[in-house]
């Protein structure tokens, strides 16, 4: 396995919903995201290894080396965001193969028995883009959603993940592996790595998150015929949440929290029609769950005012709360001597993106890593990191591995 062969695959990888720009469109359950799953599954086949697709549509690699022990899994996801970048998941999913495979190889050569079993994951829908919420495949795998619940969760064509994961063949009924343990590597998707011009990051905490799912309900009405006083506009009520949402960060010193609605759906969306329904989800993130409480208690304040200037309702709920997570010293410990051993600039980072590590570190011993972003950007086409930082991390991620695997 070398260098070579992982670039090879990286790119290749790339190619499967490529987009003009160097981006990928390969969102959850899609018959592009089915490509790189077939891609995953023939690339365990070659090797041999058993490929197993859980009732959630994870997919499994399966490497036996100790009859009956429990796995040391690697991995991450390959589905993307809309127009999203080639790196953010897959890199962490090829990283997983080619780490699995030195492993495998390197004990084969040294006729070494290790204490675990080795496994490489491909999560189901980390990205929540088509389906909310996010990090559902790992959730549900970590018993932290219920999976009958999330196979009835339908995308805005109103569409299943059941019928999606049925029409591309990967809704599965395996049993799910028996871990040990989890390691995952990812771009950093911020600009801290790269700033500072340090190869490996040691990711010790995950920020606290949540959504609200806000709707506006007005009246529709003629755009020509009615009189502005008699106008009840959700566009114009939800125009003003949307710049709530941006605003209140302002309350805050230095970004400790960050929130932005990216999604908006209207009703009924005709040129001359006043709006009557307005669906947005505003993303909140912050520091700690105390910024993010009072965030959101001057929010509901001030929608309430909208709510009344306008005599529209608004509804909030909350959903995909993520409380702050720590990941272990043990693993932060073991990823500053990985880097040690290989010579690569380390440092302890927090996370303010989810990945499926928030879910795993809820039920096993947990190591996540990060590589560099250029110019910190992530979720678009523009994404980028260098084939050297890649490589870098793939070897750390072996080295990582190796460790955990022999317990
Ligand atoms: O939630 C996240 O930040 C991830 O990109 N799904
Ligand atoms: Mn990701
Ligand atoms: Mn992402
Ligand atoms: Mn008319």
């Amino acid at each position: 396995m070398s260098d070579t062969t992982f670039l090879a695959d990286f790119h290749h990888v790339a190619t499967f919903g490529a987009t003009g720009n160097n981006g990928v469109e390969r969102q959850a359950a899609t018959p592009e995201d089915k490509l790189s799953r077939d891609w995953f599954a023939g690339f365990a086949a070659e090797r041999g290894w058993e490929v197993r697709v859980d009732g959630i549509g994870n997919m499994f690699a399966l490497i036996d080396l100790v009859p009956g022990a429990p796995y040391i899994l690697l991995g991450s996801h390959l589905d993307s965001q809309p127009l999203g970048g080639r790196f953010d998941g897959a890199y962490g999913v090829l990283a997983g193969l080619h780490a699995a495979e030195r492993v495998a190889e390197r004990l084969a050569a040294e006729g070494a028995v290790p204490e675990f079993n080795l496994a490489v994951v491909n999560w189901f829908n980390e990205e929540g883009g088509r389906f909310a919420p996010s990090i559902m495949g790992s959730s549900v795998f970590a018993g932290l959603m219920d999976q009958d619940k999330m196979l009835a969760v339908k995308d805005l064509a109103g569409t299943t993940v059941a019928e999606a994961l049925g029409a591309i063949g990967y809704l599965g009924t395996d049993e799910r592996p028996e871990l040990a343990g989890y390691a995952e590597i990812h771009i950093e998707q911020g600009r801290i790595l790269e700033r500072e011009g340090i190869t490996l990051g040691a990711v010790d905490y995950s920020w606290y998150t949540q959504k609200l799912d806000i709707e506006v309900l007005g009246e529709q009405s003629h755009t020509g015929a009615t009189a502005m006083a008699d106008r009840h506009d959700a566009l114009v009520a939800a125009s003003k949440v949307v710049l709530l949402v941006h605003g209140v960060t302002a309350k805050f010193d230095d970004e400790a929290l960050v929130s932005s609605v990216g999604q908006l759906t209207l009703e009924p969306n005709s040129p001359i029609v006043v709006a009557r329904r307005v669906h947005l989800v505003a993303d909140l993130r912050a520091a700690s769950p105390q910024i993010v409480a009072e965030a959101r208690a001057s929010l509901l304040a001030d929608i309430a005012q909208i709510a009344k200037d306008h005599d529209i309702r608004i509804n909030v709920n909350d959903f995909d709360v993520r409380g702050i997570q720590y990941y272990p010293e043990e693993g932060l410990e073991l990823t500053e001597k990985v880097a040690a051993n290989l010579g690569l600039g380390v440092r302890r980072i927090r996370t303010m993106a989810g990945h499926d590590s928030v879910a795993m570190n809820r039920i096993v011993p947990t190591v996540m890593m990060f590589i560099p972003s250029v110019d910190g950007v992530s979720h678009c086409e523009r994404e980028f990191t260098t084939d050297e930082d890649m490589l870098a991390g793939v070897r750390a991620l072996g080295e990582v591995a190796w460790e955990m695997v022999n317990g």
